[in-house]
C-alpha cells in the first residue's frame, strides 16, 4: 500500500526499479494520482501515487538495528535498512525478534571471537549488536530462568547462510553450557563434532552452495540442572539419494567420495581406488575440486571428527569400505548377451570393479553379479528367476548404491546419537533446525516438492507466531485488534497433506495401483483440483503441474515421483548384504522379520516424511520459537554485492515481508508518548500549553490534524499504516510556511 494522499512536490519517496527493485527520488510535479519524481539517477519516471512511498529521511546513514524502529514501515525501508548495515559488515538486523542474517561471504573472525562471545552473555535482546549469539543467550536464559522449550528456526535459501549460523548457535550454547574438566572427549565437544562428520556425508556442491546441506536437521541440546550440557539428540530428515548415483555439472557428489580419494596412499591402496575422474559416479560432472578446499586435509579432519563423536577405528574402516565400493559398483557396466539380449557384465574392467565391490563388501562376487543381472519372481505355480535388460541392471545397480549410501547415513546418525547419549533426566532443552531452504529450479522433482512442503510448514508456523506477538503487544497496550486478519497458506498445506485427498495420499494410492504410470497419477490431480486455487494445470504438458506457494509458483515435473515415493530394497539386495560376512555392513540391512512386509506392504517415502513433519512441528510448537532468517546477498556468492532485486526477493519469500505485512494490517509504526510529541507537538503547539500528561498531549495533537484509526496504548502511539506519513506530510507544510516567515522577515530587515 503506497501513499494515498498528500504527496507534495519536493518530498522524498521511493519508487520501484527494474533492476534496484526501488530507487529513491524527489517528487517533481503532483497531477491527480500521477506522481513525477525525479529519480536518484537522474531519471524522471510518472507512477500512480499509490505505487510510490514515503522515504524517512531521518533514518541514521548507518541504518537501525531494529527493523520496527524504521518510521515507514515499508518494502523499500526495509530493504534500504538492511543495504545500508551490510555495507558496514552489519549483517545482523531485527525485526522485533526475528533476527535477519546476511551472508558476508567472508570471513569475519572479530564477529565471533571469544571476547565477542563474552560480551553477550546475559545482555538483554537488543542491548548489544544484533546477534546470532543474542538469540543463542535469550534461548538459554530463558530455559534457565523460566524453564521454557525453545526451538530456534534458522531458514532462508540456499546458500543463505543456515549451516553456518546453526555451527555458531551450537558454538555458543557448547561455550555457555559446557564443562571445565579436562576430559578428552566432552559431551559439547562431541555435538560441535557431529557436524563435520554428517556435512561430509551429507552435504555437496550444488549450483547454490559449495557446501550445501542436502538433508534436514534438528538438533536437541540438553542441559541439566545446572546449565551443563547433558545430552543431544539429531533428527535428520530425508537425504537427497539420487546424488549418490546422478549429478550434473559444475554440481559434485557428496564430500566424503572426493575426501576418500585424496586419503594417504596406503589408504587409497586398501581401498583400490583411483583417480575420480575414473568413477562414473563422479565424472558425470567436471567438477572435482572446489575453490580454497584441500580434500585431502578434510578427509583427516573427517577422520578426527569421528574419532571424537566415538566412532571406533574398525567402524570407519568399514564406514570408507562402503564409501569405496559405492565408487566401484558405479563402475560395474553391462551389455546385451548376444542372443538372449539379457545384461551381462560388460568387459574385463566392469569384472575388475565387481570383485573389488564384493571385495569391499565381504560378500560373495557371483552373489552380486547374480543380484545385479537377476531377479527372482515368485508366481503361484513356481519360481522363476528372471534375467533383466542392461537398462534395467543399470537401474538396480544405482538403486542398490543409493540403499546402502542412506543406510549408511542412517547409521551414522544413530551411532552421533547414540555416542553423544540422551539425557533422560532433562528438562531444559533447545532445539535447533536447519533445513533445506525453498528450492525452485528449471526442473523440480520430488525432492523439491518435499522441501518446498517443508517450507510451508515452516510458514504457516512463522505466521502464527508472528500473528501472536502482535497480538501480544497489542494486549499489552490495551488496544483493540479485532479487525486485523490474516492470509493463511493452509489451503496448500491441504492440498499437499490432506488425507483423504491430497497430492501426497493420491501419489500413494498411485504407487500402490500396478498400472499406474505419472500419466495417470497427473490426469488424476488434474480431475481432483480442477478449481483449487493453489494447484494450476500447465497448458502443454500431461506430466507436470503447478503449486503456487505462498513464496512463488514452482512447475513440478512428476515423471519421477511415483518411483521416488517408493520405499523399498529389492529383495535380492537385501539378501546379499545381509549375509555379508562384514559384521557393519550385515548390519546396515538387519533380515527382515515379518514376512508380510517383505513383499506386499506399501511403504511410502512422501508418507513418511508427512509424519515426520507433523512430528516435528508438533515438537516445535511445545516450545518457544525464537526465528532467524538468513538471506542471500547475491547469487555469485561473493563478498561486497548486495542485489537488491534478488535480497527484495528472498524477503517476500522468506516471510520478513509477511511479519511487514501482518504488522501492516494492524499498526504498523509504534512510537513512545515523548517520541511522538518530539516529532509532531509542532502541529498543534497548544497541545503542550499546562499540560503535562503526555497522553493526553498526543490525543490532542492526533485530534487537530484529523486522524482516525489510529490507537493510544499505554506507553505508545498507534499508527495505522501511512499515518506517519500523514503527520510527515503535515509537518513538511508547517516547516515550509515557517521558512517562508522566515525568509520574508529577514527580507524585511535588509
Ligand atoms: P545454507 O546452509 O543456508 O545453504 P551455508 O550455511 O552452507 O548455507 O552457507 C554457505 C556459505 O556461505 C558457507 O560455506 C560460507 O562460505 C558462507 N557463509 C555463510 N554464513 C557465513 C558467515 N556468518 N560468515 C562467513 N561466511 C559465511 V543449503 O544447506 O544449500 O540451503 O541446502
Ligand atoms: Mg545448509
Amino acid at each position: 500500500m503506497g501513499l494515498e494522499r498528500n504527496c507534495l512536490v519536493g518530498s522524498h519517496v521511493w519508487v520501484e526499479d527494474p533492476t534496484l527493485a526501488w530507487i529513491d527520488g524527489e517528487v517533481s510535479k503532483v497531477d491527480g494520482k500521477d506522481v513525477e519524481i525525479q529519480t536518484s539517477d537522474g531519471r524522471i519516471v510518472v507512477e500512480d501515487m499509490s505505487k510510490i512511498f514515503p522515504k524517512d529521511m531521518e533514518t541514521p546513514y548507518v541504518g537501525v538495528n531494529d527493523m520496527t524502529r524504521l518510521s515507514y514501515l515499508h518494502e523499500p525501508g526495509v530493504l534500504h535498512n538492511l543495504l545500508t548495515r551490510y555495507e558496514c559488515n552489519k549483517i545482523y538486523t531485527y525485526t522485533g525478534n526475528i533476527l535477519i542474517a546476511i551472508n558476508p561471504f567472508q570471513r569475519l573472525p572479530q564477529l565471533y571471537d571469544s571476547e565477542t562471545m563474552e560480551q553477550y552473555k546475559g545482555a538483554p535482546l537488543g542491548m548489544l549488536n544484533p546477534h546470532v549469539f543474542a538469540v543463542a543467550d535469550v534461548a538459554y536464559r530463558v530455559m534457565m530462568n523460566e524453564g521454557e522449550r525453545n526451538s530456534i528456526l534458522v531458514s532462508g535459501e540456499s546458500g543463505s547462510g543456515k549451516t553456518e549460523t546453526t555451527k555458531m548457535l551450537m558454538c555458543y550454547l557448547a561455550n555457555l553450557g559446557g564443562r571445565v574438566a579436562n576430559e578428552r572427549r566432552t559431551v559439547e565437544q562431541q555435538v560441535l563434532e557431529s557436524n563435520p562428520v554428517l556435512e561430509a556425508f551429507g552435504n555437496a556442491k550444488t549450483v547454490r552452495n559449495d557446501n550445501s546441506s542436502r538433508f534436514g536437521k534438528f538438533v536437541e541440546i540438553q542441559f541439566d540442572g545446572h546449565g551443563r550440557i547433558s545430552g543431544a539428540a539429531i533428527r535428520t530428515y530425508l537425504l537427497e539419494r539420487s546424488r549418490v548415483c546422478q549429478i550434473s555439472d559444475p554440481e559434485r557428489n557428496y564430500h566424503c567420495f572426493y575426501r576418500l580419494c585424496s586419503a594417504p596412499p596406503e589408504e587409497i591402496e586398501k581401498y583400490k581406488l583411483g583417480n575420480p575422474k575414473s568413477y562414473h559416479y563422479l565424472n558425470q560432472s567436471n567438477c572435482y575440486e572446489l575453490v580454497g578446499v584441500n580434500d585431502a586435509h578434510d578427509y583427516l579432519a573427517t577422520r578426527h571428527a569421528m574419532d571424537v563423536v566415538g566412532i571406533s577405528q574398525e567402524e570407519q574402516d568399514a564406514i570408507f569400505r562402503v564409501v569405496a565400493a559405492i565408487l566401484h559398483l558405479g563402475n560395474i557396466e553391462f551389455e546385451k548377451e548376444e542372443v538372449s539380449e539379457h545384461a551381462v557384465i560388460k568387459d574385463d574392467q566392469a569384472r575388475f570393479h565387481l570383485q573389488m565391490t564384493a571385495e569391499l563388501l565381504m560378500c560373495d562376487p557371483q552373489a552380486l553379479e547374480d543380484a545385479l543381472c537377476k531377479r527372482v519372481m515368485i508366481t503361484r505355480e513356481e519360481i522363476i528367476k528372471r534375467s533383466l535388460d542392461p537398462l534395467g541392471a543399470i537401474v538396480g545397480r544405482d538403486g542398490l548404491a543409493k540403499t546402502i549410501y542412506s543406510r549408511l547415513f542412517d547409521w551414522l546418525v544413530e551411532k552421533i546419537n547414540f555416542s553423544i547419549g540422551q539425557d533422560p533426566d532433562s528438562n531444559s532443552l533447545i532445539g535447533i533446525l536447519d533445513i533445506y531452504g525453498f528450492e525452485s529450479f528449471k526442473t523440480n522433482s520430488f525432492e523439491q516438492f518435499c522441501i518446498n512442503f517443508t517450507n510451508e510448514k515452516l510458514q504457516q508456523h512463522f505466521n502464527q507466531h508472528v500473528f501472536k506477538m502482535e497480538q501480544e503487544e497489542y494486549v499489552n497496550e490495551q488496544i483493540d485488534w479485532s479487525y486485523i486478519d490474516f492470509v493463511d497458506n493452509q489451503d496448500v498445506l491441504d492440498l499437499i497433506e490432506k488425507k483423504p485427498g491430497g497430492i501426497i495420499a493420491l501419489l500413494d494410492e498411485a504407487c500402490m495401483f500396478p498400472k499406474s504410470t505419472h500419466e495417470t497419477f497427473c490426469e488424476k490431480l488434474y480431475q481432483t483440483f480442477k478449481t483449487h486455487k493453489r494447484f494450476i494445470k500447465p497448458k502443454l504438458s500431461v506430466t507436470s503441474f503447478t503449486i503456487a506457494h505462498y513464496a512463488g509458483e514452482v512447475p513440478y515435473d512428476a515423471c519421477q515421483f511415483l518411483d521416488k515415493n517408493k520405499d523399498y530394497v529389492v529383495l535380492e539386495h537385501q539378501e546379499l548384504l545381509s549375509a555379508s560376512k562384514c559384521s557393519f555392513v550385515a548390519g546396515l540391512f538387519p533380515p527382515i522379520l515379518d514376512e508380510s512386509t517383505k513383499s506386499s506392504k506399501f511403504s511410502s517415502i512422501g508418507s513418511r516424511f508427512k509424519l515426520q513433519l507433523q512430528q516435528l512441528m508438533e515438537y516445535v510448537n511445545s516450545t518457544k520459537p525464537l526465528y532467524i532468517r538468513c538471506v542471500k546477498p547475491n547469487n555469485l556468492l561473493k563478498p561486497g554485492i548486495f542485489d537488491n532485486v534478488n535480497v527484495m526477493q528472498q524477503l517476500r519469500c522468506g516471510g520478513v515481508l509477511e511479519t511487514i505485512r501482518i504488522s501492516c494490517a494492524g499498526y504498523p509504526t509504534r512510537r513512545t508518548f515523548k517520541e511522538f510529541i518530539d516529532r509532531f507537538s509542532i502541529l498543534c503547539p497548544t497541545a503542550l500549553e499546562g499540560n503535562y500528561d503526555e497522553k493526553a498531549v498526543c490525543t490532542r495533537i492526533l485530534g487537530k490534524i484529523g486522524l482516525s484509526g489510529f490507537q493510544i496504548g499505554e506507553t505508545k502511539v498507534f499508527l495505522r499504516a501511512n499515518q506517519m506519513a500523514e503527520l510527515d506530510a503535515a509537518r513538511a507544510v508547517i516547516l515550509a510556511k515557517a521558512a517562508i516567515v522566515i525568509q520574508r522577515n529577514v527580507r524585511a530587515h535588509i
